[in-house]
C-alpha cells in the first residue's frame, strides 16, 4: 500500500471508531429504534472495537450503573422459576478449591462450510467417559470467533456454571462456542451489509449439520432437547432466536441476550437490514414442541442493539409464541447482560430439574 491509500485506510478506520464511541455514549433511549440513518456498506472498524461487538462493548466490563444490588450479595438465592434480573454475586465469586476447568480448543469438518472450523469448548475438570453431560452452545457477537467468550474471564461462564453446578443446581455442563461465521469463503469477512452478515444466517446449517453431531460423537454429552441448551450475546442472541424458531425440537432452553437487529426487517444506524423473515412469520410452526425455557432479554441501557430485543418480545407476544422477557436495569451491551443471561437460562433448567427429582 502506498502512503496516500495507508492515510485513507488510517482515515476511514478513525471515522468508524469516532462513530462507534458516539454509538456508545448514546442513550438507550434515543438509540436505534428511532435512527434511521444507515452508516453504510463499506463501515469499516477497527480489530479493538470488533472484539469489543464480540464479547459485550464494554469488553471485560460490566454496566457501572449495575452495580452489586440486594439481590446480587444475597448469599444463596431461594430456587424457584422466577427470573433474577442480575446474576448474584456468590454466583459469579471465584471460589477457592474449586476447579471450574479450562477452555480447550477443537476442530471438525463443516460439510455446509467445506472447510475445517475451530470450536472452544469448556469440559468439566473431572471430565470422564464414564459419565455424559448436558451441552450448551453459546454463539458470540458480530466480529467474534470462538475465542470470544473463552478469551473474557470477566464474563464468568466458567464460575456461572462451575458454582451453580457445585451447588448442585445444575449437572456439571459441557458448553461449547463455535464459530458462528460460517462463510464457504475463506476470505469473507463480516461486515454492517446483508451480504457479509449472511454467514452468521447460515451457521444454522453447521450447527446443526455439521458442529453438533461432531460433538456429540468426539465427546460423552447427553443428547436430546432436555439436555441440549443454546445461548448467545447480540449477533449471536439474534441466531439464537433464529434457529429455536426454525429447530425448536433440538433445544429444550434456550436465552437470547441482547439480541441484535434484523430477524425482520429493519433500519438502524448501522445498516438496512432485509430481515430473515416477516413479522407475522416470527412463530414456531404448528404443533411445534416448544422450549422448557425460552428467554429473551436486554439490559436498559443497552447502547448498541437499543429496543430492539423487546420488539422481538412483543412480535412473539402478538404472533402467540411462549416465551419470557426481561429487563437488566441499567446494563448496557456488557458482561452484565450475558451474566444475567447465563444465569437465569441455568435457574430455569435447575428449577425444571429440581421439579422433576
Ligand atoms: C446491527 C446492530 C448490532 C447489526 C449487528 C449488531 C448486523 C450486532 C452487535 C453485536 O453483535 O454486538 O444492526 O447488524
Amino acid at each position: 500500500m502506498d502512503s496516500a491509500a495507508l492515510l485513507r485506510e488510517g482515515l476511514k478506520k478513525e471515522k468508524a471508531a469516532e462513530e462507534v464511541r458516539d454509538i456508545k455514549t448514546d442513550s438507550a433511549e434515543e438509540t436505534v429504534m428511532e435512527d434511521n440513518m444507515t452508516a453504510g456498506a463499506d463501515m469499516q472498524m477497527s480489530e479493538e472495537e470488533k472484539a469489543g461487538f464480540a464479547g459485550g462493548i464494554a469488553a471485560g466490563g460490566d454496566s457501572a450503573e449495575a452495580a452489586p444490588t440486594e439481590t446480587e450479595e444475597a448469599a444463596q438465592e431461594e430456587l424457584n422459576d422466577e427470573i433474577s434480573e442480575f446474576c448474584p454475586l456468590n454466583v459469579t465469586n471465584t471460589r477457592s478449591g474449586l476447579d471450574y476447568g479450562e477452555f480447550i480448543h477443537g476442530t471438525y469438518y463443516s460439510e455446509s462450510c467445506g472447510m475445517e472450523r475451530g470450536y472452544s469448548i469448556l469440559l468439566p475438570a473431572d471430565y470422564s467417559e464414564d459419565k455424559q453431560y448436558p451441552v450448551l452452545y453459546l454463539l458470540h457477537g458480530i466480529f467474534g470467533d470462538e475465542y470470544s467468550f473463552s478469551g473474557d474471564p470477566s464474563n464468568k461462564i466458567k464460575e456461572i456454571a462451575g458454582n451453580m453446578a457445585a451447588d448442585g443446581l445444575i449437572d456439571k455442563t459441557i458448553i461449547v462456542c463455535p464459530n458462528m461465521y460460517a462463510a464457504k469463503d475463506p476470505a469473507q469477512q463480516p461486515a454492517f451489509d446483508n451480504e457479509s452478515i449472511k454467514p452468521y444466517d447460515e451457521f444454522i446449517y453447521d450447527l446443526t449439520g455439521d458442529l453438533m453431531p461432531h460433538i456429540e460423537s468426539s465427546y460423552s454429552v447427553l443428547t436430546g432437547r432436555e439436555n441440549t441448551y443454546l445461548a448467545g450475546f447480540s449477533m449471536g442472541g439474534r441466531e439464537t432466536i433464529f434457529i429455536t424458531l426454525q429447530r425448536p425440537e433440538l433445544f429444550g432452553y434456550v436465552c437470547a441476550i441482547s439480541a441484535a437487529p434484523g430477524i425482520v426487517p429493519a433500519t438502524d444506524k448501522f445498516m438496512t437490514h432485509n430481515g430473515q423473515m416477516q413479522e407475522s412469520e416470527m412463530h414456531f410452526a404448528d404443533g411445534a414442541v416448544l422450549p422448557e425455557a425460552f428467554i429473551i432479554c436486554c439490559g436498559s441501557k443497552d447502547s448498541v442493539v437499543g429496543k430492539y430485543p423487546e420488539s422481538y418480545h412483543e412480535i412473539l407476544t402478538a404472533n402467540g409464541t411462549e416465551h419470557i422477557w426481561y429487563e437488566i436495569n441499567g446494563a448496557d451491551h456488557d458482561n452484565t447482560a450475558i451474566k444475567s443471561g447465563l444465569y437465569n437460562l441455568f435457574k430455569q433448567i435447575a428449577y425444571d430439574r429440581a421439579q422433576s427429582k
